[in-house]
């Protein structure tokens, strides 16, 4: 297992879920971009939004269903927020683990401010 992402899912690393379901987990970014960043990620090992067939589209909308959920319980969904997946080299996917980033907190800027 070479994901470091199935390693916290296995709870070899330990992290502090902030939501879990049978098929979705998530967690703080280790280095947040914002006063909240958290990582929405499904169980099963998909390597990235490009390997998503389309038979499994519905997970996509449970992971945007879960990150408006978390929006919520963060006290961040009136203000304002970022959902954001980065896919493969040009796109700055660092971790080949398909997940969603939620970004809120602060005023955002530009795409990626
Ligand atoms: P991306 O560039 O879209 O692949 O983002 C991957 C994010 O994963 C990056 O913001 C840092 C975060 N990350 C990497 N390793 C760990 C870890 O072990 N724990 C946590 N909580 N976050 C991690």
């Amino acid at each position: 297992m070479d994901c470091i992402f199935c390693k916290i899912i296995a709870g070899a690393i330990p992290t502090k879920f902030v939501y879990q379901d049978k098929e979705v987990i998530a967690f703080r970014d280790i280095e947040p971009q914002a006063p909240v960043h958290i990582l929405i990620i499904p169980r099963e090992h998909i390597a990235s939004l490009a390997e998503v067939p389309e038979s499994k589209s519905g997970l996509l909308g449970h992971l945007v269903a879960v990150a408006n959920k978390l929006a919520k319980s963060e006290g961040i969904a009136e203000r304002g927020y970022r959902v954001a997946i980065n896919c493969g080299p040009e796109g700055t996917q660092g971790v080949p683990h398909i997940h969603l980033h939620l970004l809120g907190g602060r005023q955002l800027s530009g795409m990626l401010g």
